[in-house]
């Protein structure tokens, strides 16, 4: 009650000075590069001396000057007793009182490293001229290939975020999407198009002054077929600075899968190219992971199978990309170093079934059995869900002895759905994203009742 008098004193006392005295005072005097923001009195530290100071200033001490460039701190564009105010609150350690100055910054992704969070399989790496990304872990850039690879942070500060951006020499048949989420607002998340000519992208505008949260992520999976993309995040520009680094979910999932988990064709917009047909965040997986408020990230492929892919070659199995970071730079191999995922989710089957080969029962509890091992072998300790495609589509007949044959593994650790509801009504029999959202309720339950 005393610190709420206080204020509504403070405020009567405002109005009063502010009526006296207009609504404020600019004066530039010094070069702002020499300015500690705050530090109104100059002697090198911040504190109470200069909101006494600034109080001072305003009542007409002739000695005294300000700018409103540093003295602004409540950001209205005046300089005034309402500073006075904010800059007290700053300089005691209140919460949601910070001396952040505007000005524009840019931050390499080196710059960002210890304040931002990485998300998904994105790869610190440089970019070649080519456009062609090189891990590397002193590298300045980004890389995402895989769907959900990404990064969030946070900034103190207004206006516009832009990124400096680099696309893969992959992406030239068509644009593509790419994600943003603002302060947690993941049902308005930003679909941005891109072009592989790219090289700016604005992913925020005219944001209120405060404290905001940036993800930025690959809605899009990769394809060497050159329809989707490579990205290289090198830099983001805005105007204030960086804040604390956004905290991880207690949960983490971590999923494994085909064009399900990629989310293909999950937007309904089936006469355009795929690129402009996916969000790989708003899948089963992306919701199970809101459901369950997770974290979560995805190692997919559209057409890709344990055994087989879509036409039925060999290579297209996730055995051949389970452990790569980065998809156009098969060399590098993600790292496995942080934090494991609770609960790992393989949906993987569907093109297995369906791509006209006659599958044996030894064939798939060979690939099951590597692939499994090879997931253990990274994470000892985790739940492991596998999911035998989303019903509804595909030939559910052929689906019973894949699962069947799973389900003998008897693997340790293992759950097995073979039914997880869902509809077809996307792009080639692929659900949409509210059919994805029924889906990703019941995967949340099942995962639920695990923990
Ligand atoms: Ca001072
Ligand atoms: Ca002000």
């Amino acid at each position: 009650m005393k610190k709420r008098a206080w204020i509504v004193s403070l405020f009567l006392c405002v109005v009063m000075v502010a009526s006296i005295f207009g609504s404020g005072f600019l004066q530039t005097t010094a070069d702002p590069a020499d300015i500690v923001y705050g530090d109104l009195n100059a002697d090198g530290v911040v504190n109470d001396d200069d909101a006494v100071y600034l109080s001072e200033y305003l009542t007409g001490w002739s000695n005294h000057t300000a700018n409103v460039d540093t003295a602004d701190f409540n950001h209205d564009g005046v300089v005034d007793q309402l500073d006075v105010a904010y800059l007290r609150r700053a300089a005691a350690g209140w919460e949601g009182y910070d001396l952040v100055r505007l000005e524009q910054n840019t931050y390499t992704i080196a710059d960002m490293w210890d304040s931002m969070r990485v998300l998904g399989r994105a790869v610190r790496c440089t970019v070649d001229r080519g456009g062609n990304m090189v891990a590397d872990a002193e590298g300045m850039a980004l890389g995402l290939d895989f769907s959900t690879a990404g990064m969030e942070f946070t900034f103190i500060g207004q206006g516009d975020v832009t990124l400096s951006i680099a696309c893969g020499p992959s992406w030239y048949s068509s644009d593509g999407l790419f994600g943003v989420v603002i302060d947690n607002d993941f049902e308005n998340m930003k679909e941005l198009v891109l072009s592989n000519s790219d090289r700016t992208l604005e992913v925020a505008s005219d944001l209120p002054y405060g404290e905001h949260t940036i993800r930025l992520v690959k809605i899009n999976e990769y394809s060497s077929n050159g329809m989707q993309q490579s990205i290289a995040i090198r830099s983001v520009t805005l105007t204030g600075q960086l804040g604390d680094k956004p905290a991880e979910k207690d949960l983490k999932l971590e999923f494994y899968g085909d064009s399900y988990t990629c989310g293909y064709g999950n937007l309904g917009r089936p006469s355009g190219p795929f690129g402009m047909d996916e969000n790989a965040y708003k899948t089963y997986a992306a919701y199970c992971a809101q459901f369950l408020d997770a974290d979560f990230s995805a190692c997919a492929q559209s057409g890709y199978g344990l055994c087989y892919d879509y036409s039925g070659s060999s290579s297209g199995i996730l055995e051949s990309i389970w452990d790569q970071g980065l998809r156009s730079n098969t060399s590098t191999a993600w790292d496995f170093a942080g934090d494991a995922p609770d609960v790992v989710v393989i949906n993987i089957g569907t093109n297995d079934v369906n791509c006209g080969k006659t599958i044996t029962k030894a064939e798939i509890q060979q690939r099951a059995t590597t692939l499994l091992d090879n997931i253990r072998s990274k994470y000892p300790d985790c739940k492991i869900v596998w999911i035998c495609g989303l019903s509804g589509s595909g030939n559910n007949d052929a689906r019973a002895p894949f699962a069947q044959a799973i389900q003998e593994l008897n693997y340790s650790g293992l759950t097995l759905v073979e039914n997880l509801p869902c509809g077809k009504s996307g792009r080639d029999g692929h659900p949409l994203v509210s059919e994805h959202r029924a889906a990703g309720e019941a995967l949340a339950e099942i995962i639920q009742d695990l923990l």
